[in-house]
C-alpha cells in the first residue's frame, strides 16, 4: 500500500532551494506602500495627546492611520469584543496598536514612527494572575468541570498533599513573522494575502472594521513560516490594518512585522499559576484531586476562555481519577493578550496534575512513576466531562515504552551511575500523555473540499487547510492520489482561498487533515462514484466490480484498455460533471456548557515518553540524554511527516518546560524582546538520542484513513524533561524540596542544588 510508506513533503524541493512563497516574497503591484505599527509605550495608560505632525512631515509618508479612520467598527476580539484595533483613549498592555505609519518604503515608516510623540497619564500596571485575581480583574466567569466528590472524598484518603505550581508563557517563535499584503481591486473589492491560520478569522475582521460584506474581501494563503497557534487570531490586526490603508489609499499596501515588533506587540502562550490537592490510596490510588488555575489571560479575552476550557479537559491527563473538581479564571491583566499555542492550555493543565505526582511521590518517598501507572485510564472509564473512553492506549503505550525501553534496567543504571559521580547526577522520568481531538467548540468541527478534475486528467484541490511546515498539503494529495488511484504529479493542492472554500474554520486543534481529509475523501468519492458510472455504460459491468487502479479501470480486478486520461474524456464527452464540492462534519461529538457535560472528542491520542537528564551539579547545566518515545499515531498515513511533527512537538515542549523564559518587568515591558535574551532549543541543546516508536493498532476510523491526528499532543512530552531534571536535582541534593515552577533553567537547577 502506497500510503504506507514514507513520504516526501511536497514542499521538500522548494523549501531546500528557497523558492518557496510567503508573504514577503509576493510580487507587489507598482506604487506599493509599506506600514509600520506605533504601538503603546506604557503597559496602562490614558492617552492625553499624541503628535503626528513631525513624522506626518517626513518625505515619503503617505498618511497616519489611527482609530478615527475606521469606516467600521474599532473591534477585532473573536470570542468576545473587547479589543479594539487601535488603541482610543486607553492602553492596555505595552505594544498595544495606536497607528499605523504608511509610506513609499518601510525604511522611512521606521523613521517616522520614532518622531511620533506621546504623552500619557500612567496607570497601575497588572502584570501576574494572582495580582488580577485579588483585584478582581476578570475576562469573564470562571468555569469548573467536577466529577464525584472530591472535598468528601479526601477525607477518606491516607494520603493528602497540597501545592502551587507555575508555568511561564512561550513565545512562538515562527520563523516567518506576522504580516500581511492588501491589493485594492475593481469595485472597492480587496485581495488579502495574510500569514494565518485562519483565513475566515481574516475576512471576517476586514469585514467588522471596514464595514464591508465579506464577499468583496478575498483572502489567499499559499503557505506560513510556522502557526503553532500565533496565526489563529492573531493574524487578524496585521491584516485588517493594512486592509485599511489599502481601501482608503486605493493602493496596495504591504506590512511585515519585524521581529522586534512581532514579539513586543503580539501574545503568546498563556502562563499559568496554580493551587493542586491531591488524595491518595495506601495502594497509591488517586482518589481525589481539586486545582484552581489562574491564567493569565493578558489585557483581551482573544481565544482566552477556549484555551482555559481545555485546560479543564486535560486536568487529569492519562489518569482516572474518581472525584475530580477542577476550576479555571481568566485573569485580565496588562499583558499582551495571550493566544492559541500548541496544546492550547492542555499542557499547562498537564503540567500541574504531574507536579502533583510529582509531590506525592516524593513526599511517599517512592518513584513518581508507581503513582503514574497505578492510576492510567482504561477502557470505559469516564472522563471529568462525562466523555467515556473508548480504544484507550494509555496503558498499551506506557506498557510498550516501559518493556521495550527496559525502564527498570535504566532506572538501575541510574542508581549506580549515580552512587559512583559526584558532580554529575542523572534523573529519569515518565511522561505519559492523552490529548482529546476536536475543536472543543462543536460547532468548529466542519470542512470542505472543491475538486476540479481538469479535462487532461489532472486535478486541483482546494480546501481550508493552511499548510504551515505540517505537511497537510502532502497528506491532501496522498488521500486524492490513492482515492484516484493516478500520480500525484497530476495533482496540485491549491493556495487556501475563501473564494473557493468559504467559511472556514482555522487549520488548528491538530485537527486539519481530519477535517479537511475527511471532506476530500467524500469529494473524490463522488467523482469516483460518477465515474464509474461511465465505465457500467461502457462495458455492461455492475459497479462494484468497477475499480480504478494505477490509471488504469479494472474490471473484476481485471486490467482494461481504458486508462484515467481516456476516462476523463469520455466524462466531458458525455457532458458528466468533473466538480465536486463536499462538505465533512464530524458525527458523534457533543458538549453542554451548562451541565459541563458531554462527548466533546472524535478521539484521543496517547503515548509515553521516557526521559534521562544529566544535571551538571557544578554549573547546574543539564542534557537530556535520551528521549524514548512509544507513540500511537494510529495508522500513519505519512510515516516521515508524522515523525517530524512528533519530534518538533517534543523539542517545543521541552524549551517551554526548560529554557524559553519569558520575563516583563513590573512595569510590564517585555524584556526577553530579542532572540538574545530569549532562547529555544537548537541543535546542540535537543536530547542526543531520541527514539520514537509507534505503537501498533488499527487506528481509529474518526481519523482520516485511520491517521490519528498529530500536531499538537507530543508536545507534551516536553514536560518529562521537567521531572527528570528535578530528580537529577534531588539524586545530589537530598533536602530538595521540589519546585513546581517552569522553565527549569539552569539558574533555577544550580539555586535547588545547593538549597536546604
Ligand atoms: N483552537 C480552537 C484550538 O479554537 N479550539 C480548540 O479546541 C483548539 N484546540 C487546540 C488548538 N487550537
Ligand atoms: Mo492551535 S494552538 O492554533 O491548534
Amino acid at each position: 500500500d502506497a500510503l504506507k510508506k514514507s513520504v516526501k513533503n511536497i514542499d521538500s524541493n522548494t523549501h531546500l532551494r528557497g523558492e518557496s512563497i510567503y508573504v514577503d516574497d509576493i510580487n507587489i503591484r507598482q506604487g506599493t506602500f509599506f506600514a509600520v505599527v506605533f504601538d503603546a509605550p506604557v503597559a496602562h495608560g490614558k492617552i492625553k495627546s499624541i503628535d503626528y505632525s513631525k513624522a506626518e512631515a517626513v518625505a515619503g509618508v503617505e498618511r497616519i492611520f489611527t482609530y478615527k479612520d475606521i469606516p467600521g467598527e474599532n473591534q477585532i476580539g473573536g470570542i468576545l469584543p473587547d479589543e479594539p484595533l487601535f488603541a482610543k483613549e486607553e492602553i492596555h498592555f505595552w505594544g498595544m496598536p495606536i497607528a499605523l505609519i504608511v509610506a513609499e518604503s518601510e525604511f522611512i515608516a521606521r523613521k517616522a514612527r520614532a518622531l511620533i510623540t506621546i504623552d500619557i497619564e500612567e496607570l497601575p500596571v497588572i502584570t501576574t494572575a494572582k495580582e488580577a485575581k485579588e483585584k478582581n480583574s476578570f475576562i469573564n466567569a470562571p468555569r469548573s468541570f467536577g466529577l464525584g466528590n472530591a472535598d468528601k472524598a479526601f477525607k477518606d484518603c491516607d494520603y493528602v498533599f497540597e501545592g502551587e505550581t507555575f508555568s511561564n508563557g512561550q513565545e512562538h517563535l515562527y520563523i516567518e513573522t506576522q504580516g500581511s499584503y492588501v491589493e485594492p481591486l475593481e469595485n472597492g473589492n480587496l485581495k488579502v494575502i495574510s500569514s494565518t491560520q485562519g483565513p475566515t478569522a481574516v475576512q471576517k475582521a476586514i469585514s467588522k472594521v471596514l464595514g464591508l460584506p465579506m464577499h468583496k474581501i478575498e483572502i489567499d494563503v499559499t503557505r506560513l513560516g510556522g502557526g503553532f497557534g500565533g496565526k489563529e487570531d492573531q493574524a487578524n490586526p496585521w491584516a485588517a490594518m493594512t486592509a485599511l490603508a489599502a481601501y482608503l489609499l486605493n493602493q496596495s499596501v504591504k506590512l511585515i512585522l519585524n521581529r522586534h515588533d512581532d514579539l513586543r506587540m503580539t501574545g503568546k502562550r498563556h502562563p499559568y499559576e496554580s493551587t493542586f490537592k491531591i488524595g491518595l490510596t495506601k495502594n497509591l490510588k488517586i482518589q481525589a484531586y481539586k486545582v484552581e488555575f489562574l491564567q493569565n489571560s493578558g489585557a483581551a479575552a482573544d481565544l482566552s476562555p477556549a484555551i482555559a476550557e481545555r485546560t479543564l479537559f486535560h486536568a487529569t491527563n492519562s489518569y482516572f481519577i474518581p472525584n475530580v473538581a477542577t476550576t479555571v479564571y481568566s485573569c485580565k491583566t496588562n499583558l499582551p493578550p495571550n493566544t492559541a499555542f500548541r496544546g492550547f492550555g492542555g499542557p499547562q493543565g498537564m503540567f500541574v496534575i504531574e507536579s502533583a505526582i510529582a509531590k506525592a511521590a516524593s513526599e511517599l518517598g517512592i518513584a513518581p512513576r508507581k503513582i503514574q501507572e497505578a492510576n492510567l485510564f482504561q477502557e470505559n472509564d469516564v472522563f471529568s466531562y462525562g466523555q467515556i473512553a473508548k480504544q484507550v492506549e494509555a496503558k498499551n503505550t506506557w506498557n510498550a515504552a516501559k518493556n521495550i525501553f527496559n525502564v527498570e534496567a535504566l532506572e538501575q543504571n541510574i542508581k549506580e551511575f549515580n552512587a559512583s559521580s559526584s558532580n554529575l547526577k542523572k534523573g529519569l522520568a515518565l511522561m505519559p500523555i492523552t490529548f482529546g481531538i476536536s475543536f472543543t467548540n462543536t460547532m468548529m468541527n466542519h470542512a470542505r473540499a472543491l475538486v476540479h478534475i481538469y479535462q487532461d486528467g489532472s486535478v486541483g484541490i482546494s480546501t481550508a487547510a493552511v499548510e504551515m511546515g505540517q505537511g497537510v498539503n502532502t497528506k491532501l494529495l496522498q488521500i486524492a492520489a490513492q482515492f484516484f488511484s493516478i500520480h500525484p504529479e497530476k495533482i496540485k493542492i491549491e493556495s487556501t482561498n475563501t473564494t473557493r472554500v468559504a467559511n472556514t474554520s482555522p487549520s488548528a486543534a491538530s485537527s486539519t487533515a481530519d477535517l479537511n481529509g475527511k471532506a476530500l475523501a467524500k469529494a473524490c468519492e463522488a467523482l469516483l462514484s460518477r465515474l464509474k458510472n461511465i465505465v457500467t455504460e461502457e462495458f455492461n459491468a455492475s459497479k462494484e466490480t468497477i475499480q480504478l487502479k494505477d490509471e488504469f479501470v479494472y474490471i473484476n480486478n481485471e486490467k482494461t484498455a481504458l486508462t484515467w486520461n481516456e476516462l476523463i474524456n469520455k466524462a466531458m464527452m458525455k457532458r458528466v460533471a468533473l466538480t465536486e464540492n463536499a462538505h465533512y462534519a464530524t458525527p458523534v461529538i457533543h458538549f453542554d456548557k451548562t451541565k459541563e457535560k458531554g462527548h466533546p472528542f472524535a478521539y484521543h491520542v496517547y503515548g509515553t515518553a521516557v526521559f534521562t537528564a544529566t544535571v551538571d551539579c557544578v554549573r547546574g547545566t543539564y542534557e537530556f540524554d535520551d528521549v524514548k518515545i512509544v507513540h500511537d499515531y494510529g495508522k500513519s498515513m505519512s510515516q516521515g511527516i508524522d515523525l517530524g511533527q512528533v519530534e518538533g512537538a517534543l523539542i517545543q515542549g521541552i524549551g517551554w518546560m526548560t529554557m524559553e523564559e519569558i520575563a516583563f518587568n513590573k512595569k510590564g515591558k517585555l524584556l526577553s524582546n530579542s532572540l538574545s535574551t530569549y532562547k529555544v532549543p537548537d541543535i546542540f541543546s535537543i536530547p542526543k538520542n531520541i527514539d520514537i516508536l509507534p505503537l501498533e493498532t488499527e487506528g481509529n476510523e474518526m481519523a482520516i484513513l485511520k491517521s490519528k491526528a498529530v500536531g499538537e499532543p507530543p508536545l507534551m512530552y516536553g514536560i518529562g524533561a521537567y521531572f527528570a531534571i528535578q530528580n537529577a536535582i534531588k539524586a545530589f541534593n537530598p533536602n530538595y524540596k521540589l519546585k513546581f515552577h517552569a522553565p527549569m533553567t539552569p539558574e533555577k537547577v544550580l539555586t535547588s542544588l545547593y538549597a536546604n
